[in-house]
């Protein structure tokens, strides 16, 4: 895809225009079969890095924070069914929810058309997952992988709540436990004893695949 079209699309999110970017969404996904759908999903990505940071800086507010929010969703729901014409041979299952207190959802979502298009059975617990159902989906499921995502600092020790309740269920050696969001490090994966940090869609599926293989 040509770069003006990646782009595009942050100045449009950038602008909170939301029919501009939903019309640059459009065309990326009925483009000229040079279009990669990943690069444009990066390009969503990036420009929430930027919103981030707007807000971080006071330059921008909650209601700005919001509403970029929505632009995302928005264009995710134009390009994701694009990411899911994947294998037919399921590679594993893959319980997937954003921790208790934490309703951010962009990212997982990301995550989970990617592993989808990746061949992966994805069960999603959606937002603000408390750690019993993450444990009862683990014990109905019996997934290859448990993932948590986390957004915020104040919700971290959340997963590792989620990880002493899979010791005490006796869980723990059954799945594998990988982390991933703005909030997470490798460093911390490694202290709250989860397998593996994902650091973006791509590299977390296939971390899975690796299990799973
Ligand atoms: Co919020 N927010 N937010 N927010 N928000 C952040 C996270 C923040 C860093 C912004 C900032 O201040 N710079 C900050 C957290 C600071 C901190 O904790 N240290 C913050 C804050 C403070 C808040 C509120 C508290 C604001 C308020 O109310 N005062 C509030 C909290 C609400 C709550 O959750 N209880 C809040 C609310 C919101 C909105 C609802 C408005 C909206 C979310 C909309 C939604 O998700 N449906 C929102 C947004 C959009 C953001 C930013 C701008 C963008 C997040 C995002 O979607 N990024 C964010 C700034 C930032 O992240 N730098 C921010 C894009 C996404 C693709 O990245 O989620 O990291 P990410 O996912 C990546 C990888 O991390 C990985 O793959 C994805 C794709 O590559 N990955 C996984 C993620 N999860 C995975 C799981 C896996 C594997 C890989 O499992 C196997």
């Amino acid at each position: 895809m040509s770069n003006s079209v990646l782009e595009e699309i942050m100045v449009k999110m950038l602008d909170l225009d939301m029919e501009g970017s939903k019309k640059i969404a459009q065309l990326v996904v009925e483009g000229d079969g040079t279009t990669n759908i990943l690069d444009a999903v990066n390009a969503v990505a990036n420009s929430l890095q930027i919103v981030g940071r707007r807000f971080q800086d006071g330059e921008w507010f909650l209601a700005e924070l919001v509403y970029a929010g929505e632009i995302a969703k928005e264009v995710m729901n134009i390009l994701s069914p694009y990411m899911k014409a994947g294998p037919s041979n399921t590679v594993g299952t893959v319980v997937v929810g954003t921790v208790a207190g934490d309703l951010h959802d962009l990212g997982k979502n990301i995550f989970i058309s990617y592993a989808q298009s990746a061949g992966l059975n994805v069960i999603d617990l959606g937002i603000d997952v408390p750690t019993n159902k993450f444990i009862s989906s683990v014990k109905e499921h019996r997934p290859l992988a448990l993932g948590m995502s986390c957004l915020l600092t104040s919700t971290d020790a959340e997963i590792g709540k989620v990880i002493e309740a899979l010791k005490r269920e006796n869980l723990r050696d059954k799945v594998k436990v990988i982390v991933g969001g703005a909030a997470l490090t490798e460093g911390f994966a490694r202290d709250v004893g989860a397998d593996a940090f994902a650091p973006d869609a791509v590299t977390g599926t296939d971390i899975i695949k690796k299990w799973g293989a």
